[in-house]
């Protein structure tokens, strides 16, 4: 039986975490970034600062092949001083009101993410929650997309992936924890009458 902040899927499982994430021991740690991939404040900034110069160093060689990257978009560079192996960089999109694509945009993003990951056979992976802090999309929306789209992508896995979502404050650990709870009671099955 899961604990209350984990859900198991096939060999894989989400775990919800408060803390943070620049401290995460796995394969990668996605960063909430910016198209320009040049750092900024956040978690890209905690980031960063945690990691050194070494993950700057990588995104300017990136940016420099291939351009700065769109909302939806996610690239994979070193973790410098991280405790991490990799960090995957993603842009979430900018809230608008929400009518403007904004939910597809986010789902888009962590799948990118978790495509990037199974490219590159990472197996842990720690994401933050994307765009809920500075791009100012409602973390009680956020949430539901968040979780469903990694435990969709999570069912067509057959190797195991360890997913946790690393929430730096109470608020967005508590959307997420009530979030989960939804899932959980949408796959339980379904009591027969008599
Ligand atoms: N560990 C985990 N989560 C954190 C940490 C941390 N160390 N620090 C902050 N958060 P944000 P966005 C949480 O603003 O909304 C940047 O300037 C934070 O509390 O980092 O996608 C980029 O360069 C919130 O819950 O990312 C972009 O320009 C979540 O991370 C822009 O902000 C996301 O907040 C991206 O905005």
């Amino acid at each position: 039986m899961d604990q209350e902040n984990e859900l198991t899927i096939r060999a894989s499982f989400i775990k919800l975490i408060q803390g943070d994430i620049t401290t995460q021991e796995v394969d990668a740690i996605v960063n909430a970034a910016n198209g320009s991939l040049m750092g900024g404040g956040g978690v890209d900034g905690a980031i960063h600062k945690a990691g050194g110069p070494a993950i700057l160093e990588d995104c300017k060689a990136l940016v420099e092949m291939q351009g700065p990257i769109s909302a939806g978009m996610a690239v994979i560079t070193s973790a410098g001083n991280l405790p991490a192996r990799h960090v995957i960089h993603a842009v979430g999109p900018i809230w608008m009101g929400g009518t403007l694509g904004e939910a597809e945009m986010l789902r888009l993003t962590y799948e990118e993410s978790l495509k990037l990951a199974v490219e590159n056979e990472l197996s842990s992976i720690a994401f933050p929650s994307i765009s809920t802090g500075a791009y100012r999309y409602p973390v009680e929306k956020a949430a539901p997309v968040a979780l469903e789209t990694v435990a969709e992508f999570l069912k067509e896995q057959k190797k195991g992936i360890k997913i946790s979502f690393v929430l730096f404050n109470e608020e967005t650990y508590n959307a997420y924890q009530a979030a989960l709870n939804k899932i959980k009671a949408s796959i339980l099955p379904k009591k027969k009458h008599s």
